[in-house]
């Protein structure tokens, strides 16, 4: 989130597209609902009858999949009907930037597409700026045709109306009032807000889904304000903490790209190849050397490159999730460390996966319950005597058994206490990790291929006295310290790329550091106060990066200073007094130190930060043209879900040609366009009854017996069609498997007339599997296994199928 939950209430409309907040994000739909009683619209976009949507003014119900014509069409409507915020798209956003004259998007293609050895990518040259040396050409009266602005509104102009409502099935009327709603928070004094979640990310298309909300926002001057912002719903409580811990395969902590060994031979070429000349990246050396030396201390030195060489390298393969259960099916993965994922039940096509960690010599599994992954031997239609997997099941302390930090959405860090000893032997997860690096160790000691990295780690968090390992010193690790006095560092600024200083993660520095008046660390204060009144709170918990609580939040001004809105004004430059007052952290230079000591620092005036407001950018501004980060383009395109009733009517080009897919092997099924045998578009749903797998929901005895069944939402037409009635079992079948389950009949789901065709939706929760205190199908026994081609998540809202009636056993 580039804003946060509490700042909802600051919005005058709210735009909640394919997330169900109501449900699975209660205390961020709480704001929500504050915004609501001072006024807000609310509009949902979700093709179900979520409980977010009820409590919305206006629902459009589209087609699974099909949001980056909604959107577009909403682009293309503010820029028809002059909506857009001129000043800020002016001076912050990047549209006036002349693009190279031989960028193109033809027919669904981008400039550049290119095979290699049968693998496509986009060479990306004809997606740059223009450039006088140095500078990159402008046209700030916005007609040069090769201006990002022309380019965008060129590109949107395909997505009409008529054209967008024949894609996404929405009724015209209340598309029309969606566009009218929204766009009218592209006034200086009005703040959009858009709130997203699984139903953007979890698609061919997802990274594309969630540019196009940018872009919408940025036209509209609703990034860097209060109430405004992108805002993802991260999902469960510390989801956002472990992606900025690197539990991805292409980062390292802080966001700092892998380490790919044929581009990054060293640390000068890693350095050089990743650090960009300008923006707040250039800062990468300190982030990376500190890292280094907060895992190797002492070792690390300029002389050895800090141990670079050390550190394991990406060898440029998909390592990602799906790709990796591919790899078990082709017996190129031998063992697997499952800790705290049920993948037997949460993954796509769990048949096949299922199927392929049979190829496992084995499998370890850290977790609270025996969930179905550590019992995946003894699933129903499996022949345990056939599987030779040795299957390791260790027992985790849950949450309120430990001690630790979670990070939430709007990326706070909090820290949780101790409430209760774990039951029998469960151990925490840094007890376990803890342990088995010691074992390891120990291992190496006596010999072992390439031992360095193992014996030379900083590994010192035992705890005098005590069984557990001391998590303060990882917390302090973490976020950073001075190498010769061992001081926790008060922020990321004070990181140096000569090795006087050590930090495990350049974003969370600062959340150890001593807050002087609550007396305890950044991440543990509560002081409940907020002296704008605009839902800062800045010590409350901490905000990372340096606690800054909305981000790129110059932009909340105008060049000269001033708030757009001086109702809610965020930073404000006090011409008279010759300083910016503001309540949050400034995500710009406000300041520079005095050139003598200890002297208070010297404010920057306003033009000064006006010309680079988005500092995380290269070139400053915001991108309405992404020049560069997408592997599937600069600009979103309408392309089908991979499973779809219809051809693409935007383009030849049917699916994005970018997508991670498998072209053979037990991970290829796929329905074909238009399939009769599966006509119905199927989603899959978190509900709020159960949580994600259901492994710890279905284990908990009153949830079990609130939401017993599995069940499939039907429309009432559909259910007359088939011979159902609500509560009885139907089979839902896929290319991939089939499931019985309960039908729940009712206007959840209703069919759409898609380009004339009535178009059947049904949705599913993923919530149960054959363990625990109830048990039922899994819908991801139906889901298909392609993904987005940037962030590698399966398409698991978009997917054909068909529902028949069960024969009573
Ligand atoms: N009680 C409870 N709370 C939870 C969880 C849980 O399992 N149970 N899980 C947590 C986690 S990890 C996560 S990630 C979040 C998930 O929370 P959400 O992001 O809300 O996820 P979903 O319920 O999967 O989907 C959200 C909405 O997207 C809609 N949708 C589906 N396809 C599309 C589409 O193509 N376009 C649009 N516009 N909408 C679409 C669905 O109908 C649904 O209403 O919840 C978290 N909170
Ligand atoms: N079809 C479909 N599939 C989906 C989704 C969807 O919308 N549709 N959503 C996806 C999303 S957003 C998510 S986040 C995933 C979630 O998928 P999973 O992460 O596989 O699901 P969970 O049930 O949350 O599994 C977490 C496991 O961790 C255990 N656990 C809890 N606390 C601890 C702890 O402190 N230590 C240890 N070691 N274990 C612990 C729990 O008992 C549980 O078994 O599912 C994804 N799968
Ligand atoms: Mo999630």
């Amino acid at each position: 989130m580039t804003n946060h939950f509490t700042d909802y209430r600051n919005a005058d409309v709210i735009l909640i597209i394919g997330s169900n907040t109501a449900e699975n994000h209660p205390m961020g739909m709480k704001w929500a609902m504050k915004a609501k009683e001072k006024g807000a619209k609310l509009i949902a976009v979700d093709p179900r009858a979520s409980k977010s949507a009820s409590m919305c003014h206006v629902h459009a119900r589209l087609r699974p999949g099909t949001d980056i014509a909604f959107v577009n069409g909403m682009i293309h409507y503010i820029i028809e009907n002059d909506l857009w915020f001129k000043e800020y798209v002016l001076n912050y956003t990047n549209a006036s930037f002349l693009l190279n004259p031989g960028y193109k998007c033809d027919e669904g293609i981008f400039s550049g597409l290119t095979e290699t050895d049968g693998k496509l990518s986009y060479d990306t040259s004809t997606w740059q700026y223009q450039m006088e040396g140095e500078e990159i050409k402008k046209d700030p009266t916005l007609q040069d045709p090769n201006c990002v602005f022309q380019v965008l509104k060129r590109h949107v102009s395909r997505y009409d109306i008529k054209t967008v409502c024949q894609i996404t099935g929405t009724p015209e009327d209340t598309y029309r009032k969606v566009c009218e709603m929204y766009a009218a928070s592209g006034k200086r004094d009005k703040a959009g807000c858009v709130i997203y979640g699984m139903g953007i990310t979890m698609h061919s298309v997802g990274t594309q889904n969630a540019r196009s909300i940018c872009i919408l926002q940025l036209l509209l001057g609703n990034m860097g304000i209060p109430g405004g912002g992108v805002n993802a719903q991260r999902g469960e409580q510390n989801v956002q903490g472990s992606t900025d811990m690197a539990m991805l395969n292409h980062y390292l902590p802080g966001y700092l790209g892998m380490i790919y060994a044929a581009k990054h031979k060293n640390l000068a070429q890693y350095l050089e190849v990743e650090t960009p000349k300008t923006g707040y990246w250039s800062n990468k050396p300190k982030f990376l050397i500190s890292q280094l030396k907060a895992w190797f201390g002492e070792k690390a030195t300029k002389e050895n490159d800090f141990c670079y060489d050390w550190l394991p390298k990406h060898d440029g393969k998909n390592r990602s999730y799906m790709s990796l259960f591919n790899y078990m099916d082709e017996k190129k993965i031998k063992g697997f460390i499952v800790a705290g994922q049920n993948p037997s039940v949460g993954g796509p096509s769990t048949v096949q996966a299922n199927q392929a960690m049979e190829n496992l010599d084995w499998l370890v599994v850290l977790d609270i319950f025996e969930i179905e992954t550590a019992a995946f031997w003894q699933r129903p239609g499996a022949d345990p005597s056939k599987i030779k997997t040795e299957v390791f099941l260790l027992p985790a302390a849950m949450s309120f058994e430990k001690e630790g930090s979670l990070t939430n959405a709007g990326r706070w860090v909090q820290w949780r206490y101790k409430a209760v000893n774990p039951l029998g032997e469960a151990k925490s997860d840094l007890w376990i990790v803890h342990n088995l690096f010691k074992t390891i160790r120990k291992e190496y000691e006596k010999g072992g291929k390439f031992p360095e990295p193992i014996l030379n780690m900083v590994w010192d968090y035992d705890k005098p006295g005590e069984e557990e390992p001391d998590i303060h010193k990882v917390a302090a690790e973490i976020n950073g310290y001075e190498v010769a006095t061992q001081k926790v560092l008060p922020g990321f600024a004070k990181l140096a790329d000569d090795g006087s200083t050590a930090c495990g993660n350049w974003v969370l520095s600062g959340y150890w550091a001593e807050d002087p008046e609550a007396k305890v660390p950044a991440c543990q204060r509560r002081i409940n106060r907020d002296p704008s009144g605009l839902g800062v709170f800045p010590q409350y918990a901490f905000s990372w990066p340096a606690n800054r609580r909305i981000a790129y939040n110059r932009c909340s001004a105008d060049p000269a200073g001033n708030p757009w809105n001086p109702n809610k004004p965020y930073m404000r430059w006090d011409a008279a007094a010759g300083k910016w007052i503001t309540p949050d952290v400034p995500d710009f230079k406000a300041t520079e130190p005095a050139p003598e000591p200890g002297a208070d620092p010297i404010p920057v005036p306003p033009e000064k930060s006006a010309v680079d407001a988005f500092i995380m950018s290269e070139d400053g501004h915001g991108r309405l043209f992404a020049v560069k980060g997408l592997s599937d383009g600069p600009l979103p395109e309408h392309y089908e879900p991979f499973e779809s009733p219809f051809r693409n009517l935007i383009s030849k080009q049917q699916n994005n040609p970018m997508a991670l897919t498998f072209k053979s092997g037990i991970f290829s099924n796929l329905a074909e366009i238009g399939s009769e045998k599966y006509p119905c578009v199927a989603i899959t749903v978190h509900v709020v009854e159960h949580y994600q797998s259901g492994a710890t929901t279905r284990n908990c005895p009153s949830l079990a017996e609130i939401s017993a069944h599995m069940f499939v939402n039907i429309s009432p037409d559909l259910a007359q069609s088939i011979g159902v009635k609500n509560g009885e079992d139907v089979i839902v079948e896929s290319a991939r498997g089939q499931i019985t389950c309960k039908a729940a009949v009712n206007g959840v789901c209703i069919p759409l007339t898609v380009n004339g065709k009535k178009t059947e939706m049904i949705s599913m929760p993923y919530s149960w599997g054959f363990k625990g205190l109830t048990t039922g199908a899994s819908a991801n026994d139906l889901t298909p296994s392609v993904g987005d081609p940037n962030s590698n998540i399966p398409e698991y809202k978009a997917f054909l199928c068909n529902v028949r009636k069960a024969k009573k056993s």
